[in-house]
């Protein structure tokens, strides 16, 4: 069987990390591109004179073409500029919205059957552009940004609780920014409900946190964002994808009509499998969290309007 074949468009902090990631659980071959001459094809020498202590084999291409990203089965997305102090996500959306009409330009020419996994921020409004602008089947694009603030939420309880995380089940919905949705009705430990081993003052305290999160790693690192977490998220659905995993994870997906929504990309459950985006999977929300969920989307739709505004202007 051939290997598959994964694109990195963007081969910065994240972009350099997921190559890593990919070769290391052997998910396929691998081509980062970027614009900046020699940093894709400085890292990809790098990452392969790693193969034979490591013991992978996958091969590994650094590029300025798009041309050698022809026959991707994926392509990951984190062109664009991260944050720095002081920066919100939204901040972003001009500069980061240019890049992204470019790359779709270059997804849909060289790799027009990839399963596209879209991280740059402002993520709400960059995966509704490629949509957009690729013109690819709902199921083939989907934004990663609940599975990193799941996995964040579930961090902070575990480190509060002295349990292990993988003992944390928990989903965060909604946009990636300040009114995420962390669905405390459904986050378990060990199978008992969170809101039985943590009081609400606590709860509400962790659940704010995890909604800054990503901006208390801008603040401490002052030059860029996180990016082993966001790498780790974005090579767990694209591992879902690649084996078939039919794994339920929380992901930026189009919604028609799914939680009374419709027409927008908004974090809710997906089933992944070698179908791309299969189902969305709807949960039992309390009214509370519905609402959150609600304004949420308000928000995702009020940034994909600015950014419209951004591209005529
Ligand atoms: O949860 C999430 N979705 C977010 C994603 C979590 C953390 C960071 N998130 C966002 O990912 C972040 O706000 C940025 O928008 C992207 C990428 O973050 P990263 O930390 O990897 O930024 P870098 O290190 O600056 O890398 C971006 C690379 C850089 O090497 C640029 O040269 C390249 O993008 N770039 C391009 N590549 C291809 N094509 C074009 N046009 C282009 N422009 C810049």
């Amino acid at each position: 069987m051939p290997r598959a074949k994964i694109a990195l468009i963007g081969a910065g902090m994240i972009g350099g990390t997921l190559a890593h990631l990919a070769a290391l659980k052997h998910l396929g071959d691998v081509v980062l591109f970027d614009v900046i001459d020699g940093l894709p094809q400085g890292k990809a020498l790098d990452l392969l004179e790693a193969g034979p202590i490591e013991g992978y084999d996958v091969l590994i291409q650094g590029t300025g073409s798009y041309q050698d990203i022809v026959g991707a089965d994926v392509c990951i997305v984190t062109a664009g500029v991260p944050r720095k102090p002081g920066m919100s996500r939204d901040d972003l959306l001009g500069t980061n919205a240019k890049i992204i009409r470019a790359v779709a330009a270059g997804i849909r020419q060289h790799a027009p059957s990839a399963f596209v996994i879209v991280l740059t921020n402002p993520l709400d409004a960059m995966v509704t552009l490629l949509k957009r602008e690729t013109s690819f089947p709902k199921a083939r694009v989907v934004g990663m940004a609940g599975v990193l603030d799941s996995s964040r939420y579930r961090t902070f309880i575990a480190q509060e609780l002295k349990v292990s995380v993988t003992s944390v089940a928990a989903m965060v919905l909604g946009g990636h920014g300040d009114d995420m949705v962390p669905v405390r009705s459904a986050c378990t430990v060990g199978g008992v409900p969170v809101s039985r081993l943590l009081p609400g003052a606590k709860l509400d305290a962790i659940e704010a946190r995890t909604r800054q999160a990503g901006g208390e790693i801008v603040g401490l690192l002052k030059t860029g964002s996180a990016f082993y977490s966001p790498a780790a998220a974005a090579i767990q659905m694209a591992d879902a994808y690649l084996n078939d995993r039919k794994a339920v994870l929380p992901c930026a997906a189009y919604l028609e009509g799914e939680y009374g929504l419709r027409d927008l990309y908004l974090g809710v459950p997906v089933q992944i499998g070698a179908g791309g985006v299969e189902r969305v999977v709807e949960m039992e929300l309390t009214p509370a969290e519905r609402d959150a969920l609600f304004q949420s989307a308000g928000h995702v739709r009020e940034l994909v309007e600015a950014m419209d505004r951004v591209l005529k202007g």
